[in-house]
């Protein structure tokens, strides 16, 4: 059990300044009230003047970037618009990618689907209810080839997010593009291959980390010989934006993974400039509007200081932060959707004045499906809209010299130096993420922000203020899992009978060999593999034979929730006293305090919802059981009764729940435990409600469902069932 404050720091206000505002504030507040204590640990002040500034940065182009890595910026040429998308099968995402080139947009951005990433066949087992639910299945070269039919792989760059399952999918595309007569080296693109956020946040790693920094390794020696413009890791902010963690944590812990990817890559005698041009970066831009745009200041700062501190290089390349960005998903809310397209427009107005290289804005759907026809072309015009309408694009760094801009810059650069450098001390990532502390450190951040939100200190339009009564029904995409499911199988078997089976077993062979033999490289053997036709899953477990897999553990933080909510006054503390009577009374009658197991059950690894429910949970008196990562129905069910819970908590972010929570209902009931009360929450569609009912759940918390109100809900069907 971990348990820790916040701190704040103190902010100085000019003096005169502070007269005035008392005069003109009349004895209702004072000036330093003005000042706003926000739940990312930053406080913002009122004013800023010539005093707040202490460096004045140099142009567009030089050292140390502050304001962009090239001098003419967007006036030359403006940021890549680049979504991200992937659905169902290859088929159906090769026709979605072809028409958003035709409407504007400028590069591609691949999302696969979680059984692919987990490293996993469409026909394997554990993965029924993920096959091209979040993004598109891809098992061979063959899906690959049909993702990129007739798109030309010399002229538009492609984005892969992949991390786990990075060697067959990086193998397939090299074959798919040679098959299609482009040559390796003419590729251009990114790989996300940033696995040390995989442990961190993002959650879809296959083998442990230390393996993992060595299929690293391999890319990078691969790209630098024979792929060199692709881009080989995007090293990603992002996720630990998406799962809580603020502007100084985010740009901390990126920068320091960053600094660890350029040390594996010089532990196996590769140069800082073999890899630094082509470390890309990716980050999360949320709706702190000014920090936003101070993040991407001061991470183009940061990165290139510390390059040259630690490593000195000789090209000016490798001083680079080049940098992806999205629009936050978190941030948009399933009440009242419409207002997403705003929020969207904001953030991506702070990313592109941010100085980003490329940016995906989110679609106003987002908060309960993937993205339909009509929510992803608003999308892309909004970036249109800001590249064509606006005359943004049309000045570099626009708010640079600007007291505040500069002020908050700077210290941002200070905060996050004084992470990294608690990093190093600790002997850099890989060390810090086996140790679990990063992690531990956004998950706080989560519970911290979430409190603030639920007790109304934080406000969200039409969640916990100005909520909209009227319903604004909005249709969205589904995908059926069933029919995808089938085609997939039926490729497979297809390869399968068709391929030669003494080849495949040979080149499998030669990568299993590989994985105990750090002198070769297993992407070359995987490119080998590909050739002839062996799928992601063979090529996975060819690796797993050696590496293994990778079970996290889970730990429960306590008191930050507690803490951050009776901040929101007097009445949110007597809620939550509320609350913890109920449970008070219900575990005098029992004998013991009610027990939850939250579970997250099929390959949908996002766990912040899990997470701080868990906190939440455990502060309001519940005992908090946390279930491991990819559990099956029938694992959850087993453990929920090994634990002797009352309630299951199943927390679903990719729409897994639909097929996963009626098989863990079914398989209490045949466990012979079917008084275990099972509770839903997460991304779930409105219309998803009914069937679950039906199938025996007894609560469904949507998104924006304040904890204190779904853990009164359950401690009162817990007393019902005591009578
Ligand atoms: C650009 N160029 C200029 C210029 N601006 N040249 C002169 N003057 C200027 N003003 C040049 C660049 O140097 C480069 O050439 C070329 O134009 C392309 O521009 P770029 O700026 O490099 O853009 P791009 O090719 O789009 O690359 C951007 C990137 C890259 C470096 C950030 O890594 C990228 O595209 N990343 C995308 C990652 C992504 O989509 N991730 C999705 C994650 S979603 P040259 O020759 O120098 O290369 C996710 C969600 C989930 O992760 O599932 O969890
Ligand atoms: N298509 C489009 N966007 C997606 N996202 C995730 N999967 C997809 C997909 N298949 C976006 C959402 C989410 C973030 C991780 O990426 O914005 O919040």
């Amino acid at each position: 059990m971990i348990r820790r404050t916040i701190l704040r720091a103190n902010v100085k206000l000019p003096e005169k300044w502070v007269t005035r505002a008392n005069k003109e504030l009349r004895g209702k507040r004072t000036a330093e009230s003005l000042i706003l204590r926000s739940s990312n640990g930053f406080d913002v002040k009122p004013i800023y003047t010539a005093e707040d500034v202490t460096v004045q940065p140099n142009l567009p182009g030089e050292f140390p970037y502050t304001r962009g890595v090239h001098a003419t910026m967007y006036t030359a040429k403006p940021w890549t618009i680049r979504q991200y998308a992937g659905f169902s099968t290859a088929q159906e995402s090769n026709a979605f990618y072809r028409q958003a080139l035709e409407n504007g947009q400028q590069g591609l951005s691949v999302a696969f689907d979680l059984a692919t990433h987990r490293g996993y066949d469409s026909d394997h087992p554990r993965v029924v209810g993920d096959v091209g639910m979040a993004g598109v299945a891809i098992d061979s070269v063959e899906d690959m080839k049909v993702l990129f039919d007739n798109i030309p792989l010399d002229k538009v760059s492609v984005s892969m997010t992949m991390n786990g399952a990075v060697i067959p999918v990086l193998a397939f595309f090299a074959v798919a593009a040679e098959e299609s007569g482009v040559p390796q080296e003419k590729l251009t693109g990114t790989i996300q291959n940033d696995i040390l956020k995989e442990f961190m946040v993002r959650n879809t790693y296959i083998f442990p980390p230390e393996p993992s920094m060595r299929v690293i390794g391999d890319i990078m020696a691969y790209f630098k010989e024979k792929q060199p413009k692709f881009n080989s890791i995007s090293i990603s902010g992002y996720h630990m934006q998406e799962a809580g963690a603020n502007q100084s944590l985010e740009l901390a812990f990126t920068i320091a993974d960053g600094l660890e990817y350029i040390r594996c890559a010089i532990s196996r005698g590769l140069t800082v400039d073999d890899v630094a041009p082509r470390l890309s970066f990716f980050f999360g831009i949320g709706m702190n509007f000014y920090h936003e745009i101070a993040k991407l200041r001061a991470a183009r700062t940061l990165w290139a200081t510390m390059v040259k501190k630690y490593f000195n290089p000789k090209n000016a390349s490798s001083l680079l932060l080049r940098t992806h960005t999205q629009t936050s998903g978190w941030s948009l809310t399933e009440q009242d959707m419409y207002n997403n397209v705003v929020r969207t427009t904001v953030e991506a107005m702070a990313a592109v004045m941010g100085g980003a290289q490329s940016l995906h804005t989110n679609a106003f759907d987002e908060a309960v499906a993937l993205p339909s026809k009509t929510s992803s072309r608003i999308a892309r015009n909004t970036q249109l809209i800001l590249q064509e309408e606006t005359g943004i694009p049309s000045v570099c760094d626009p708010w640079g010299g600007s007291y505040m801009m500069e002020s908050l810059t700077k210290n941002l650069v200070d905060e996050a130096t004084k992470i990294i450098e608690e990093v190093e001390a600790k002997g850099g990532m890989t060390k810090c993420v086996v140790d679990g502390f990063p992690k531990l450190r956004i998950e706080e951040c989560a519970a911290v922000k979430q409190a603030a939100i639920d007790s109304g200190s934080e406000t969200i339009v039409g969640v916990n203020k100005y909520v909209n009564k009227e319903d604004s029904k909005v249709e969205t995409l589904k995908i059926d899992n069933t029919a995808v499911l089938k085609s997939q199988v039926e490729r497979l078997t297809a390869l399968k009978a068709s391929r030669d089976s003494a080849k495949v077993e040979a080149a499998l062979a030669a990568i299993t060999e590989a994985c105990k033999d750090s002198s070769k490289n297993i992407l070359g053997l995987a490119i080998e593999a590909a050739r002839v036709r062996a799928t992601l899953g063979e090529i996975t477990s060819a690796m797993e034979a050696v590496f293994g897999r990778h079970v996290a553990k889970s730990q429960v933080i306590q008191g930050v929730y507690l803490d951050s909510y009776s901040r929101g006054g007097e009445e949110k503390a007597e809620d939550m006293k509320s609350v913890r009577a109920l449970v008070d009374q219900f575990a005098a009658k029992e004998g013991r305090r009610p027990r939850i197991l939250v579970v997250k059950m099929g390959q949908d690894g996002h766990d912040r919802g899990a997470k701080v429910i868990s906190t939440g949970f455990a502060d309001m008196g519940y005992d908090v059981d946390i279930g491991p990562l990819f559990q099956t129905p029938a694992e959850a069910a087993k453990h929920a009764i090994e634990a002797d819970v009352h309630v299951v908590g199943a927390s679903s972010q990719a729409a897994g729940h639909r097929t996963l929570v009626p098989q863990l209902v079914a398989q209490l009931k045949a466990q012979g435990a079917d008084d275990i009360v099972v509770v839903v929450g997460g991304v779930i569609p409105p219309e998803d409600y009914e069937a679950l009912y039906a199938a025996g759940v007894s609560h469904v918390f949507g998104p924006g469902s304040p904890i204190p109100m779904c853990a009164r809900e359950v401690i009162q069907t817990l007393i019902k069932r005591q009578k």
